[in-house]
C-alpha cells in the first residue's frame, strides 16, 4: 500500500505529480470540506507536504496520530511548530542549498537597487521624465566602500558576502555563534553590529528567536546613512519601527523582499520612495524552484523507502 501523503496547498505540478505516482496524495487544498477530509482520513496520513502557506501546529498534528514526516518546500521553516513535532517524534525536513545562489544573487540585486534607486530611475523613464524633464537624479550614495554588516552569516549570508565582495564592500557579521571559516568581522551583539556598518543585510530565519530584533534601537545605530536589506523573514523586523526610521530620516532607504503579514504590505510603506519592495522572489526562478521541490519528493521518497531524509532540519 502507498504511503498517505497530504499535500496542504497547491505546490509545483512537478511536486504533486511526482507525489502522486509514488503516493497515496490527499490534497487538501482541493477538498470541499477540508475539515471532513481531516477528520476521515487524517488517521491515515504518514506525510505532509507543505509550502508553509498554511501552518503545521498541533491543531493540525492532533489529527494526523501516525504521521512520520514534513516535508517542508522552502529552507525557512517558521510555519512549523518544531516543538510539537519533535514531542511527536516526526521528523521535518527543508530544503537548503539548492536556493543559496538564487536568494544572493536577488539580495545582491535588491542592495545595487536600493543605494543605486534603480526602481526610481525605470519609473522615471516609463513616466517619460526623462524626455519631458532630463536624467533622473545623480544617486547620494554609492554601492562601493559601503559597510555591510550580514545579519545571519550562514549559508545564504555567505554566498551574499562573496557577491559583495568584488563590490568593493567591508563585511561584517552577527550570529549567535562566532564562525572559525571566515575572514570577516564578527559582532556578538546585533546593535554593535549596527553601530559599526551603514548597511545591513537580515538573513536570519524567522520565529520567536529573531522575531522583531531588528527594532528602533538597531535602526538608530545604523544611522542617517543606513541601509536595511531584508531577504531573510519579515518578522526579523519591528515594521513599524522600520517606518518610522524611512519617514524621519533615522535611516535613508530599504530594500525588501519579505514581510510580516505576505502579501499584504502596509500602505505607509509602499508610498515611501526610497523603500524598493519585492514580492517574495529570493528564490522564484523555475530552475530553482524546480530543485526545491524535488528535495521535497526525495525526502519524502527516501523517508518511505530507506527511514532517512535528506536534509532534516537540526
Ligand atoms: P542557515 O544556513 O541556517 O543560516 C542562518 C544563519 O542565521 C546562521 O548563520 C545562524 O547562525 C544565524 N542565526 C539563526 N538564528 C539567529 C539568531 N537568533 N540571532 C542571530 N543569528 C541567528 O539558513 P539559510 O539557508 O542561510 O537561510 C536563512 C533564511 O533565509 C531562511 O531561514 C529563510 O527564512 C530565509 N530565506 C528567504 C528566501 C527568500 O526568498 N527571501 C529564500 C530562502 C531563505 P547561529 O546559529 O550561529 O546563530
Ligand atoms: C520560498 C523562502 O519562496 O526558502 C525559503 O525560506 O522563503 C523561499 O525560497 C518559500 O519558502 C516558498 O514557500
Amino acid at each position: 500500500m502507498a504511503p498517505v501523503v497530504l499535500m496542504l496547498a497547491r505546490m509545483l505540478p512537478s511536486v504533486v505529480e511526482a507525489c502522486e505516482a509514488r503516493f497515496d496524495l490527499l490534497r487538501l487544498w482541493e477538498a470541499d470540506d477540508p475539515a471532513a477530509l481531516l477528520r476521515e482520513r487524517g488517521g491515515d496520513v504518514v506525510g505532509v507536504a507543505t509550502n508553509g502557506q498554511l501552518p503545521v501546529d498541533d491543531a493540525l498534528l492532533d489529527q494526523l496520530p501516525k504521521l512520520q514526516i514534513v516535508a517542508h518546500f522552502g529552507v525557512g521553516y517558521d510555519s512549523v511548530d518544531t516543538e510539537a513535532t519533535r514531542a511527536r517524534g516526526v521528523v521535518v525536513t527543508n530544503t537548503p542549498d539548492v536556493l543559496d545562489a538564487e536568494v544572493a544573487d536577488t539580495a545582491l540585486a535588491l542592495l545595487l537597487m536600493t543605494v543605486r534607486e534603480l526602481g526610481a530611475a525605470e519609473r522615471w523613464l516609463r513616466a517619460g521624465r526623462w524626455a519631458a524633464e532630463g536624467p533622473y537624479r545623480l544617486t547620494p550614495r554609492t554601492v562601493s566602500g559601503r559597510r555591510l554588516g550580514i545579519l545571519g552569516l550562514g549559508r545564504i549570508g555567505l554566498e551574499i558576502a562573496k557577491r559583495a565582495e568584488p563590490f568593493g564592500l567591508a563585511i561584517a557579521y552577527h550570529n549567535r555563534n562566532q564562525r572559525d571559516d571566515v575572514p570577516y568581522a564578527y559582532h556578538p551583539s546585533l546593535l554593535d553590529l549596527a553601530a559599526a556598518v551603514d548597511t545591513l543585510m537580515i538573513v536570519v530565519p524567522g520565529g520567536a528567536a529573531t522575531h522583531h530584533i531588528v527594532d528602533a534601537a538597531v535602526l538608530a545605530a545604523l544611522g542617517p546613512d543606513g541601509i536595511v536589506i531584508n531577504i531573510g523573514r519579515g518578522s526579523v523586523v519591528d515594521t513599524d519601527a522600520l517606518i518610522t526610521a524611512l519617514q524621519d530620516g533615522t535611516i535613508a532607504a530599504a530594500g525588501l523582499d519579505v514581510y510580516e503579514d505576505e502579501p499584504r504590505v502596509p500602505q505607509e510603506l509602499v508610498d515611501i520612495e526610497t523603500a524598493v519592495l519585492l514580492p517574495h522572489v529570493g528564490s522564484a526562478s523555475v530552475a530553482t524552484r524546480r530543485a526545491m521541490g524535488q528535495l521535497v519528493v526525495d525526502n519524502l521518497i527516501s523517508w518511505f523507502e530507506r527511514g532517512r531524509a535528506v536534509t532534516p532540519v537540526p
